[in-house]
């Protein structure tokens, strides 16, 4: 392996490209968007977040030479491997992938690579999209037999934002291989990224393992949900029953929260069951990521409830919330479940005010960085993420500042005993609520 190209340079495909690049491979790193590619050309990394060891390693790999970023899939004609890393969004309301990014890799790859080479997919996909879509693709495009012209394989990715290089690093990978030189060749590349077990299996199975590594975490997340709102409804503590039911080290019960966001989990039960096409349709995991869909508008539903007993109307009430992004200590916002609560509460005719310290930027909700701009004067207070800035905040602060005094508390970030100290009424997922246990 000579040269290498890796297409889609995103928070998957700039680490990859950059492991490979400083393992002595020519690099070529493809993307459709221009300014990244005069970003990364320049050593800046042009994704939000903190990644640890990105940006020394992008200085790193640009001064080598070793990778280049284009936006000409024809740069990497001589390519003998190309990497795919976009993005397979699913439409729940068509109740199909959206492949049009992977569609149009697909096409460009074909129309450019060379006869002996790999192509292995990192994005995540239904069972059975190698075999139907890709395969098929490469060929129409490129007029060479897979399996005798070229070698083609799909090895998901396993990446986390905040963790990309040592994931990627660290992390095993399963090797979906058509054949045996597909596998002998995916092998060569990824022992150079990984010290992970690589696990050679085929396609089918490789597909299948990511969408139920994201899958069964989605479910295991609804379950923490609906278990929570069990606890509330029968007086009960969800975290201490948690504590004691996770002794038993076969256990692993999630935490609840305000609803799941993110760039893959939200997506992936309905890439696994379209997978299935129609032989079998996964129902109780569709109800899963129902539910966990479904958290926003509960918790919306927990606001209109404390507007009503603190007989305040809607058009009049005044909502703070407090954290934007879809994870804790994170400024990716994509799917995040505070967006839908927003948008439901503005449904309402409510004033809503939303903080988050770590985002900086939001295509269309209006949100501050500071705290006391966003809960000055409201009279309900909802915490949406567990962003450790929360978990420090001074209660008498929020009750000088605050115009009312309702707190729902959506990721356990508030100590009870402070919030009855101090006289808040509350709902908390899990904990109970001051309202209805009076
Ligand atoms: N969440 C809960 N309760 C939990 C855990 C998460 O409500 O107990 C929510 C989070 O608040 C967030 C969403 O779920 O809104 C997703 O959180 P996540 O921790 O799963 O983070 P992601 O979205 O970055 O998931 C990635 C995934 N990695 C890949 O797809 C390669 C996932 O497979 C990993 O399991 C996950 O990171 C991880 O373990 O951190």
């Amino acid at each position: 392996m000579e040269t290498i190209a890796v297409v889609g340079l995103g928070y998957v495909g700039i680490p990859v490209a950059l492991k490979i690049a400083n393992a002595g491979i020519e690099t070529i790193g493809i993307d459709i968007d221009k300014n990244k590619i005069d970003f990364l050309n320049k050593s800046i990394y042009p994704i939000e977040g903190d990644e640890p060891g990105i940006d020394e390693l992008l200085e790193k790999t640009i001064s080598s030479g070793k990778f280049i970023a284009t936006y000409n899939y024809s740069d990497a004609i001589n390519a003998d491997a190309w990497l795919v890393c976009v993005q397979t969004p699913f439409l729940v309301d068509e109740f199909k992938p959206n492949f049009t990014a992977l569609n149009g890799a697909l096409k460009s790859i074909g129309e450019n690579m060379k006869k002996g080479c790999l192509v292995v997919i990192e994005s995540t996909i239904p069972p059975g999209t190698m075999q139907e879509v890709v395969i098929p693709c490469l060929e129409a495009y490129s007029g060479l037999r897979a399996g005798f012209d070229f070698s083609v394989g799909h090895c998901p990715e396993r990446v986390m934002p905040g963790k990309l290089l040592f994931n990627l690093s660290s992390y095993g990978r399963a090797l979906g291989g058509l054949d045996d030189k597909s596998h002998k060749l995916m092998a060569e590349i990824y022992s150079k990224i990984t010290s992970g077990k690589l696990d050679k299996v085929n396609l089918k199975t490789a597909e299948t393992v990511k969408t139920f590594e994201n899958t069964y975490r989605d479910a295991e997340i609804a379950i923490a949900n609906d278990f929570a709102i069990y606890c509330d409804n029968m007086g009960v503590d969800f975290f201490e029953i948690r504590d004691l039911v996770n002794q038993v080290e076969s256990r692993n019960l999630h935490l609840p929260g305000g609803g799941v966001g993110g760039h893959c989990i939200p997506k992936d039960t309905w890439l696994l069951a379209y997978g299935s096409r129609g032989k079998y349709t996964p129902e109780f995991l569709i109800k899963a990521r129902e539910v966990n869909n479904e958290m926003p508008i509960y918790v919306a539903k927990q606001v209109l409830d404390a507007a009503k007993s603190l007989d305040i109307s809607p058009q009049d009430c005044k909502v703070a919330i407090l954290g934007l992004s879809y994870l804790e200590e994170s400024d990716d916002v994509r799917n995040s479940p505070s967006e839908v609560l927003f948008n439901t509460l503005i449904e309402e005719k409510m004033s809503v005010s939303v903080h988050d310290y770590f985002v900086k930027y939001h295509p269309s909700i209006p949100f501050s960085n500071d705290l006391e701009e966003t809960i000055s004067g409201v009279d309900i207070l909802v915490v949406m993420v567990a962003h450790k800035l929360y978990k420090s905040i001074d209660m008498e602060y929020i009750k000088r500042s605050m115009g009312g005094n309702y707190i729902i508390d959506t990721r356990n970030v508030f100590d009870l005993s402070a919030l009855k100290k101090f006289g808040f009424e509350y709902y908390t997922i899990g904990r109970g609520s001051s309202i209805k246990e009076s």
